[in-house]
């Protein structure tokens, strides 16, 4: 199945800039090459465009506090989700470069638009504010309550996944949870492992039963994988590093056993790859980290 990757050079959903300049650090680091050297054609369908910051009215910005730029989030979102969906139409597997995770919203839209689908959150961070719950303003720290309409984002229909249910939500490496988004998580139906799950049984053990739950009685899955998920050391260039995050080897153990699954059962629909901040980074090192992480859930074998 062709790649379709497109490029969502976003970074109003969170505090720091630079990782609007992700997608650029993603395609520098070889993501073309390495996608072609495992056998996958791709084809790149360029980048979204995004409004600078700069063009924003002050005094907009600061009554918006609650979910900053939301508006301009709405606009690119509803972009996103329809390029998602028509690269869906066209029989390939859309591959999102983000910018920051508040494009998670647009992908899952598009990608649920005319199919049911489960969704695995590779991140250190739960992504279940609201803007009434939310300590940061960030529309970054929401995108899952947003595409799931809790909270006031039951009033926002354009930024709710039609295809996607709670029950097929699975959150793999936990770490950082504000105490609202704990409330929210317990009276929901979403499955959530901490790093504590990972420590205990393993990752491959964890990323099994995600898969299990997320694919139960769907047509396929999205898989997000925001870089804050591993540990810092491995991955410096990120706005919001959390220590104690998945190594190395736990990473690419987790997507290839999402590979495996695939190639048993052609679960996977559509994949994202966010929050890549090459200001905050050295050498480039977290974008490249992403871009093999991407080629182990597409399928790169050792052997
Ligand atoms: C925090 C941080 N929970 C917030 N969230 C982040 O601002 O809502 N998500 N960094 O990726
Ligand atoms: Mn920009
Ligand atoms: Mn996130
Ligand atoms: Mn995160």
């Amino acid at each position: 199945m062709t790649i379709s990757t497109i490029g969502v050079p976003m970074d109003l959903g969170a505090d720091r800039r630079g990782v609007d300049m992700g997608p650029s650090a993603i395609r520098y680091a070889g993501l073309a090459s390495t996608l072609g050297n495992i056998g996958r054609s791709c084809v790149d369908a360029g980048d979204l465009t995004v409004p600078h910051a700069e063009e924003r009215d002050p005094e907009a910005r600061s009554i918006e506090a609650n979910a900053k730029y939301l508006d301009e989030v709405e606009s690119v979102c509803t972009r996103l989700a329809d390029e998602v969906a028509s690269s869906l139409d066209d029989g390939a597997l859309p591959l999102v470069l983000g910018g920051d995770h508040s494009i998670a919203i647009g992908t899952l839209v598009g990608a649920s638009r005319d199919a049911e689908i489960g969704a695995i959150w590779f991140d250190a961070h739960s992504d279940v504010n609201t803007p009434e719950t939310t300590p940061s303003g960030n529309v970054h720290g929401m995108p899952l309550a947003a595409a799931l309409g809790m909270g006031t984002f039951a009033d926002t229909p354009w930024a709710n996944a039609p295809g996607l249910r709670e029950e097929n939500v699975v959150l793999v490496g936990l770490r950082s949870v504000d105490e609202p988004e704990r409330e929210r998580i317990r009276d929901s139906a979403i499955t959530a492992y901490t790093m504590s799950d990972i420590d205990q049984r393993g990752v491959v053990d964890v990323t099994e039963e995600a898969l299990d739950i997320a694919t139960d009685g769907v047509d396929g899955i999205h898989v997000s994988l925001d870089l804050d998920w591993l540990d810092p050391s491995h991955a410096p260039g990120v706005g919001t590093p959390v220590r104690g995050g998945v190594t190395y080897r736990e990473a690419h153990s987790a997507l290839e056993t999402v590979a495996d699954r695939d190639a048993d059962t052609g679960v996977l629909r559509s994949l994202e790859l966010v929050e890549a901040n090459p200001i905050l980074d050295s050498h480039n090192e977290t974008a490249e980290l992403g871009v093999e992480l991407v080629a182990s859930a597409l399928g790169k074998r050792v052997l």
